[in-house]
């Protein structure tokens, strides 16, 4: 009988626990926001700069290729990087993929809290960014939505499907169109 109870608590425990879960995912889809028209076909000026997000502060100047030669060092810290936009998020411009120079590596820097966006013709453009580095595990699923979705591409994913990737937060960016 106390076996039985036992089983039945760790059952009702389990699914609470999904109900719960399942719950939250449904609430960070509801305030997640979405880009208006504007958001997503502003020009970017080649004279001056558009800005999204908060305005770029004073924080620490970073070069991207230290960054992705020694992540670690600079992860969990506020920091400024510039750089060429190789690709962006052709659905809602909330990632782009920011390298030293156009045919280098890159690290995907989202907008914060899916808070703010970026064109969705932005590559090609120049980008400043203010936010913080970390190393991130995106699981399959992730991987395969940006891919399919988003119009992402990965040189790196492991047997399973997933991705550990260099990543940046953004709270803040200043895109500017390369005039030649
Ligand atoms: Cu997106």
């Amino acid at each position: 009988m106390k076996k039985i109870l036992g089983l039945m608590f760790l059952i009702s425990a389990f699914s609470l626990t999904a109900f719960a879960q399942k719950n939250m995912e449904n609430m960070e889809n509801m305030k997640k926001a979405k880009p208006t028209e504007k958001d997503k076909t502003e020009a970017i000026p080649g004279g001056g700069v558009l800005k999204r997000g908060a305005a770029i502060g004073k924080s620490k100047k970073v070069s991207l290729a230290k960054v992705m030669a020694n992540p670690n060092d600079y992860a969990g810290k506020m920091v400024r990087v510039e750089g060429i936009i190789v690709r962006s998020c052709k659905m809602e411009g909330c990632w782009m993929e920011l390298a030293p120079s156009k045919d280098a590596k890159s690290v995907r820097v989202k907008m914060k809290d899916h808070a703010f966006f970026i064109p969705l013709n932005s590559a090609g453009a120049a980008a400043k960014a203010e936010g913080v580095f970390g190393v991130k595990t995106l699981n399959k699923t992730e991987v395969d939505h940006l891919i399919n979705d988003d119009g992402a591409k990965f040189d790196n994913r492991n047997a399973d499907g997933s991705v550990t990737e260099i990543s940046f937060e953004a709270v803040g960016v200043e895109l500017k169109r390369k005039t030649k």
